[in-house]
C-alpha cells in the first residue's frame, strides 16, 4: 500500500471562486485518497513560516497579504506518488505555463491568483503537514477500492 503523503491547499482565490469541489474532485477521481481536511483563516505568521524559504523575494510581502486574505482549504492526501502526481495536477506555478487539463491551465491566468498550492518533495509534504495539522497529520481508513486502483 503507497503511503506517500502530500500537502495540497486552495487558497483564497480558490475558496472564493467555487473551486474546493473540483480540486477535491479531481484528487478523488485520479485515485488519491484524501486524509484529512480542514478551512483555515491563516494568521500573517503561520503564512510567513509556510513560506519561509520565499523571504526577501520581491513578491513575498503581496503574497502573504493575498494568502492571508480569506480562508484556505487545508488537505492532505496519500498515495502512489502523490508528491509529484499533485503537483501534475495542479500544472506548473504560472499559469500562463501550465498546461491545459491541469487545475491551474483550466482554471487562472496570473501567478498571483493561481488558485493551489502543493509540496515540492516529501520532505516539504512532511513539514507541511506538520505546520497545519500538528501531530495528527492524517487519519488512517482503510479503502476497498485501493485494491481497483493498485
Ligand atoms: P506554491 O508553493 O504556492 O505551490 O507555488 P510553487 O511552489 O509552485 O511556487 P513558489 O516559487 O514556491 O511560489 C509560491 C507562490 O508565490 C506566488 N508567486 N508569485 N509574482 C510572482 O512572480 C510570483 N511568483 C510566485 C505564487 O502564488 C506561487 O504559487
Amino acid at each position: 500500500m503507497a503511503t506517500e503523503q502530500t500537502f495540497i491547499m486552495v487558497k483564497p482565490d480558490g475558496v472564493q471562486r467555487g473551486l474546493v469541489g473540483e480540486i477535491v474532485g479531481r484528487f478523488e477521481k485520479r485515485g488519491y485518497q484524501l486524509v484529512n481536511a480542514k478551512m483555515v483563516h491563516a494568521s500573517q505568521e503561520h503564512l510567513e513560516q509556510h513560506y519561509a524559504d520565499l523571504k526577501g523575494k520581491p513578491f513575498f510581502p503581496g503574497l502573504i497579504k493575498y494568502m492571508a486574505s480569506g480562508p484556505v482549504f487545508a488537505t492532505v492526501w496519500q498515495g502512489k506518488d502523490v508528491v509529484k502526481q499533485g503537483r501534475a495536477l495542479l500544472g506548473a506555478t504560472n499559469p500562463l505555463a501550465s498546461a491545459p487539463g491541469t487545475i491551474r491551465g483550466d482554471f487562472a491566468i496570473d501567478v498571483g491568483r493561481n488558485i493551489c498550492h502543493g509540496s515540492d518533495s516529501v520532505e516539504s509534504a512532511k513539514k507541511e503537514i506538520s505546520l497545519w495539522f500538528g501531530q495528527d497529520g492524517s487519519i488512517p481508513y482503510k479503502r476497498a477500492v485501493d485494491a481497483w486502483i493498485y
